[in-house]
């Protein structure tokens, strides 16, 4: 992945618990760098030992730190420069879901190495979507409930979230049930 996403990584680990712990953090991963260039490759493997060094240095499970790391980043991408990508891709949290896929690909026609997900949306009723999530990375949709939870907020629309289906229990690929009490798209 870019090295914007372990810089991301970095910053939410700083911003929460300091230099010290995040020196510890990237240690006990394996990372020799203190930094990441953010238009740069890394291998997954790298990001994804860094949550793992965090949730052991922080006691906290692995899944609750990819929860906070997806709200962090629509804070994070938005204050650092990509802000422009949240004006474009919508100005609702419907919307925005809906446009997810395009932005992927305008960000992937500037960044080419760039290996987006795919998050494709169909509207049940009024009040739910139904989201389909695909990607080549396994088990990282207790981020994608965080980004979903940081969108909501951006967009100060309140949404309950169900993940009905899941890869990581048989499922064909994860499916998130999204519901807005207050939508009337
Ligand atoms: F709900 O792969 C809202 O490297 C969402 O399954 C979900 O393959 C917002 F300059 C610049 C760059 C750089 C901008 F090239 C990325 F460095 C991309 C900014 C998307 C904002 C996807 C990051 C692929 C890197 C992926 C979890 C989980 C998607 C991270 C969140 C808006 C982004 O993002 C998976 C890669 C951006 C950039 C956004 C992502 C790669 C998302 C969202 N993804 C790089």
């Amino acid at each position: 992945m870019y090295g914007l996403v372990n810089e991301a990584v970095r910053n939410l680990v700083i911003t929460n618990a300091g230099e010290d712990t995040w020196n510890q953090i990237r240690t006990k991963a394996g990372v020799e760098v203190e930094s990441f260039s953010r238009m740069d490759q890394y291998p997954d493997d790298l990001t994804y030992r860094l949550v793992g060094a965090a949730s052991e240095v922080l006691g906290a499970p692995a899944d609750a730190i990819m929860e906070q790391f997806g709200e962090f980043w629509i804070r994070y991408t938005g204050r650092e420069g990509y802000g422009h990508l949240f004006d474009i891709a919508g100005n609702s949290f419907r919307d925005f879901l809906f446009n997810l896929d395009a932005l992927h690909t305008r960000v992937g026609d500037n960044f080419k190495d760039l290996r987006p997900p795919s998050f494709k949306c169909e509207d049940v009723n009024e009040q739910t979507i139904r989201m389909h999530y695909l990607t080549e990375r396994p088990g990282l949709c207790p981020m994608v409930l965080g980004l979903l939870r940081g969108l909501a907020d951006h967009f100060e629309t309140e949404v309950f979230v169900e993940h009905p289906v899941c890869s990581r229990t048989g499922g064909e690929h994860c499916e998130f049930l999204l519901t807005m009490p207050h939508a009337n798209r």
